[in-house]
This record gives C-alpha cells, structure tokens and sequence, in this order.
C-alpha cells in the first residue's frame, strides 16, 4: 500500500521523516557525550531502525503498551517520551527519566505506555503478552506491542507468548526487528530460512515481512494488525527487515561484517532517506526545507543535552529507593 491508499498527509509523511531524524540526532549526541564520559553505561544504538519505531507507533496511541528491549531509545522516542528526561538518564543524573537509575536499557515511561525495557534478549515478548492480557480484562480497546530482535525471536519465549497470544486472542502485535545480527552472528547462520514471518502460522497468527526501513510499509503493517487487535481477534506478527548502522554496542570493533555491507544499506537503503526520496519526489521537498527541519532537531536535542548535564547525580545513599515497597 503507497501512502496515497493509507490516507497519508504530507504534513502526516513530514513529521515521520521528522521522528526518524529526532531519534537518529538524540543517539547520535548519546554517541558523542559517551565517548567525553558524560554519558555513562552500555550503549546499544538503534541508528538505522529508526523506521520500525515511527511506523508502528504512528498506529498507536499514548495510552497503548510497548515493551522494548536494549535498543529502547527509538521505541521511547517514537511513543512520545521526554527526550531532556532521557538524556539525562543516560548521564545517570537525578532528572533522568527514571532518576539516573536504569540507564540506557532500562528505562521507564509509564505515562507513554513503556512499563520497563530491559535486556533480557526474548523478554519483551512475554512482557508484551502479559501487557495485553492487561489490555484484554481490564482496558479493552488498548493494544500491546512487543519490539524484539532476530535474536529474541529464537528464544523460547517468542513460541511461548505467541502460542499463548494466539489461545487468548490477546491484542498484542509482535514486532520482529530483524536487523540482521545478533551481536556477531548473522540470522541465516543461526535461523532456519533467515526468515521469521512463516512461523505466525504455526499458531494461526497472521505473518507478513516488510522492508523495515521504509516507514510507510511498517506503518501499514502496523496500522492493520492494530486494528485486528482492538477489533478482539487477536496477535499479528510482523517481521522489519531492517539493517543495524552501528555495531552491537558503541566499543564493538564489527570483525563480523564488512564495512562495504554497512555502506551498501546507507546508500541504498537508509530509512531516512527512503523518505526524504519520497518527500522530494511527491511534494518537492526542498534542501532549504530540510536544513531548517535539521536545525530544528538539532536544537531541540542541544537542549536535552542541556537539560542532562544540568542534572544532579543520583545520589549513592538513594541507589537503593524505589527497589521495594514501602
Ligand atoms: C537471555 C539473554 N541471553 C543472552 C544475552 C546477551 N545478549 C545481549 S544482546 C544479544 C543479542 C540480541 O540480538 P537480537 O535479539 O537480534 O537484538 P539486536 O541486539 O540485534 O537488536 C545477546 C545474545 C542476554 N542479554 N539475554
């Protein structure tokens, strides 16, 4: 489906552009600050998905769940998190978004639908279940996404919440990042047909695979298997077939890959650019345009960046609050 058929705007078109650009610069500062030391704990970027979070959020509202994993920035951002509050978690400071407390792979935005990502490769599909369960008794209409990677998708856990998902009809979508790698092993080494879609229908669950850095195909995936989900008929699986710019975490030295791979998707495939073609082609989108909506994240970003170093640091007598009830 082109964007004509979903009925997307050009402003609509103009601010996913915007979103994957406001992800890529956010991490690209989190990059800049963590090599001064400013920004402190382990760094998984999710530079070049950025297309998979804007198109599957675009589908959802504030009040719906996401449940994300190490690579949480984009997922956050897209779902409409306080980026100041995020930068700062990374610097570990007091305004953080979880107070200097989680970090990067472990933060927290209730008030946007994400309880707690974390980095237990495979668990975000069974938190994301247990979200829509929540859904299914308690807030119907509500929908729950899990955002996982290949490498989540060969735990047990992905049959596990699938089959579940399927049996309870619990409106929850299962998002397969599919960007190639995990950490150094490439999916058709570790995965039967390098492919993950076909298994949806082992548990009667529709399936499709779509070029994850185009957001308007996500999008359309998305917005379907939502609506199926508030409709009450249960789990959709959507596998992004995507590609990973950075290496697994900031540090890795990626003896893995080819540096000719990487430049192949960037110049070929690079889901900003995707869109930046089409804005160019439909709507004569201009470089003017384009350098004045730059300066714009950029500023936006500067300021979080702001925000952060302003921050008090947590506090090493309060590590301990918030970790059991009063
Ligand atoms: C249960 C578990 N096993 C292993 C690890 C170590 N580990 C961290 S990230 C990762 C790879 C994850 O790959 P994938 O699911 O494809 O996500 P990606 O990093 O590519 O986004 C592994 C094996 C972990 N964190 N948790």
């Amino acid at each position: 489906m082109d964007y004509k058929q979903l009925g997307l705007t050009k402003q609509e078109l103009v601010e996913m552009y915007r979103m994957m650009r406001l992800i890529r610069v956010f991490e690209e500062n989190a990059i800049a600050y963590f090599k001064q030391g400013i920004v402190i704990g382990n760094m998984h970027m999710y530079i070049g998905e950025e297309a998979v979070a804007t198109g599957v959020c675009k589908a959802l509202t504030k009040e719906d769940y996401i449940a994300s994993n190490h690579r949480c920035d984009g997922h956050l951002i897209a779902k409409g998190a306080d980026i100041n509050a995020m930068m700062a978690e990374l610097m570990g400071k007091e305004n953080g978004i979880c107070g200097g407390r989680a970090g990067k792979m472990h933060q927290s935005a209730p008030e946007v639908g994400l309880l707690s990502a974390n980095g237990i490769v495979g668990a975000s599909q069974t938190l994301g279940t247990g979200h829509a369960l929540y859904c299914s008794l308690f807030a119907p209409g509500r929908v729950s996404v899990a955002f996982f990677g290949d490498g989540g998708s060969n735990q047990g856990a992905f049959h596990e919440s699938m089959n579940m998902a399927a049996v309870w009809k619990l409106p929850v979508i299962f998002v397969c990042e599919n960007n190639h790698y995990a950490i150094s092993t490439n999916v058709n080494t570790a995965t039967a047909m390098g492919s993950f879609y076909q298994r949806a229908a082992a548990y009667g669950v529709p399936g499709v695979r779509v070029n994850g850095n185009n957001a308007i195909e996500v999008y359309a995936a998305a917005k379907q298997a939502v609506e199926r989900a508030r409709r009450g008929e249960g789990p959709s699986f959507i596998e992004c077939d995507t590609y990973r710019l950075r290496g697994h975490h900031e540090g890795d030295e990626q003896t893995y890959r080819t540096r000719e791979e990487i430049d192949e998707v960037i110049k070929n495939n690079d889901c900003i650019n995707n869109m930046k073609k089409l804005l160019v082609a439909e709507f004569g989108w201009s470089e003017e345009e384009d350098a004045a909506m730059i300066k714009s994240i950029e500023d936006q970003v500067a300021a979080a960046v702001q925000f952060g170093i302003e921050g008090e640091p947590m506090k090493v007598e309060d590590m301990e609050s918030n970790l059991y009830a009063e």
